[in-house]
């Protein structure tokens, strides 16, 4: 449906909705806006499309929510004729069935690949979105959704002499797409996070010396990872609708994992012991979190849990320096993200693989011929970067974001983002963000969270159709108490104990906020839901009363 203003204003926008990304949001974003008889085009920087599944085809990458719910839910008929082959879906699954999705939906002929947006513009003399590319393109719409992923800024920190390196190196979140072939060569990575604990071990098998550059050690539990059986499939789909529906009544958007009902404590140590040991032998970190009610919020709870991996790692790893190295003492268990791993400890006990503490010798330089600690120099033919990055607001600030009166996204977010809701931010009007900072994004299935966001913004869009209206933003007082609810509830949980990407902690000089919203893609979705039966309470709506919050 075209807007009936639009024309009056004299100024007739190219499209009605740009999409920035076409990965898991930017493909659905397709889809919905489609729907509802809109005139649709997604820029996409990549040759390809898949968003993070196109950029991360590093040795190992893997998802680590169960494939049967890290999956579209909008079409019986494609989760129905979709077969996943592995409980935890390899990257080279995950893109196969994001190619899938697009040929079955047609979605291919409006998004422009190799098209990286430089910068968004509002101009309010025609309410329009006038979106220009890093090659000079200039497109104009009435909204502007940016589904430019939460985890799509790599970054390689800024170590002195990189470029003198004359061996190869590579980033996890660029890698190269072709097989990178490690055998016979040493190899160093630098960085011990969900990325890192997935390659070291493939690395490990193929490298004649691998040396593992750890600053902190993280918690990661046994994925047990194995392949699905057609029964099993067949089970699941029968009660699709079923996961479905529950998966929207949890705090992390993923069914089949009980609530708990106890806390911790309220257990004997037998009985935790008991407890920890049958879900560290199912694998998995959601039902792992979910051992009991208070692991997230209790520091005594919390304690039990990373004493019990703690003690695992101490009995795998068979070097006890090495394995008081890998014990993580610094964070409560699940405060940073909880990584999954197939075989991480038991790599540290071959003989070709090599751990170095680089928070005790930190890395100095990277060299012609390696890398160079505080401690000792490394020589290597080969650096992996596993070094993470710019999360949740990086892909935003790395774009020249102006809403009303040149105001730029990154001075109003200097201190830190705002949002209401995490799907708008004052002052930017008709500018939506899929899981943006202050929405439970990375902490909820991403997939779930996407559909969640757009199914929103996709209704708001249509409300404002059917009603005339041509704006919409967030009353400032709205989003300021909106920040203060994420906030205090991050505050009331033990997440703000860690230094982590969750708070900007890993990229010098950025503001330290708590991003994600954590209390529960339920409750949040709820929120959401409130607030449009409320008449879009907290919104700012041409034409429209706006309702206090
Ligand atoms: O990045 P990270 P990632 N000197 O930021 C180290 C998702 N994901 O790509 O912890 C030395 O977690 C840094 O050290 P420290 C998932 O949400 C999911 O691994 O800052 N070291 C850390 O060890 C995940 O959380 C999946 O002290 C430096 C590492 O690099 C997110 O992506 C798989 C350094 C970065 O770890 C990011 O994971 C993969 C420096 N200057 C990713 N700078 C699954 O679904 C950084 N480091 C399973």
């Amino acid at each position: 449906m075209r807007h009936p203003d639009v024309d009056q204003a004299g100024v007739t926008p190219d499209v009605d909705v740009i999409i920035v990304g076409a990965g898991f949001a930017g493909l659905y974003a397709l889809y919905r806006f489609r729907k509802l008889g809109l005139r649709v085009r997604a820029f996409e920087a990549g040759s390809g499309i898949g968003g993070t599944w196109f950029w991360n085809r590093y040795p190992g990458a893997r998802c680590d929510v169960d494939s049967l719910e890290y999956s579209y839910s909008f079409s019986d008929d494609l989760q129905q004729e979709w077969d996943w082959p592995d409980r935890f879906s390899t990257q080279a699954d995950i893109l196969r069935y994001i190619h899938h999705v697009a040929d079955r939906f047609d979605l291919r002929r409006d998004i422009q690949l190799d098209t990286r947006v430089q910068s968004a513009a509002f101009d309010a003399s025609g309410n329009l979105w006038r979106i220009t590319t890093a090659e000079g393109q200039t497109t104009t719409a009435r909204f502007c959704v940016m589904a430019t992923g939460n985890l799509s800024l790599p970054r390689v920190p800024d170590f002195a002499g990189l470029e003198s390196f004359k061996g190869d190196w590579h980033h996890t979140g660029r890698w190269p797409n072709r097989p990178v072939d490690f055998t016979g060569r040493r190899v160093g990575v630098i960085g011990t996070g969900s990325s890192g604990i997935q390659l070291i071990p493939i690395i490990a098998q193929q490298a004649s010396e691998l040396i593992v550059f750890q600053r902190t050690a993280n918690f990661t539990l046994p994925a047990r990872n194995r392949a699905l059986s057609a029964d099993e499939r067949d089970r699941h789909k029968t009660r699709y609708g079923f996961w479905r529906a529950e998966a929207q009544n949890t705090p992390f958007g993923i069914a089949g994992h009980p609530a708990p009902t106890k806390n911790a404590l309220d257990d004997t140590a037998e009985a935790r012991l008991a407890k920890f040991e049958e879900k560290w032998r199912n694998g998995g970190s959601i039902s792992f979190l979910y051992s009991y009610k208070d692991l997230l919020t209790s520091k005594a709870a919390n304690d039990t849990a990373a004493e019990f991996v703690r003690g695992k790692i101490r009995s795998t790893v068979k070097d006890p320096a090495t394995a008081e190295l890998l014990v993580p003492k610094d964070h409560p268990i699940g405060a940073r993200r909880l990584c999954l791993d197939t075989g991480y400890y038991e790599t540290f006990n071959r003989p070709n693989v090599k751990l170095v503490d680089t928070k005790s010798a930190p890395i100095v330089a990277i060299t012609e011929t390696g890398v160079q600690t505080a401690a000792a120099t490394y020589a290597l033919d080969t650096i992996v970067f596993a070094t993470g990055f710019d999360a949740i607001t990086g892909a935003l600030a790395d774009i020249d974001i102006r809403g009303r009166d040149g105001l730029t996204l990154r001075q109003k977010w200097a201190h830190g983002p705002r949002t209401y809701l995490g799907l708008m931010t004052a002052g930017f009007p008709n500018l939506f963000i899929v899981t943006g900072p202050g929405s439970p994004s990375v902490k909820a299935n991403m997939v779930c969270a996407i559909e969640q966001h757009l199914n929103w913004i996709a209704g708001c869009v249509a409300m404002l159709d059917a009603r005339g209206s041509r704006t919409i933003e967030p009353d400032a007082d709205a989003e300021t108490r909106w920040i203060e609810h994420v906030n205090e509830t991050a505050d009331a949980t033990l997440y703000p104990l860690a230094e982590s990407w969750y708070t900007g902690a890993n990229v010098p000089g950025k503001p330290r906020v708590f991003m994600p919203y954590v209390g529960g893609y339920h409750r949040y979705k709820a929120i959401c839901e409130e607030v449009v039966r409320d008449g879009y309470r907290g919104f700012v709506i041409s034409g429209l009363p706006t309702l206090a919050v």
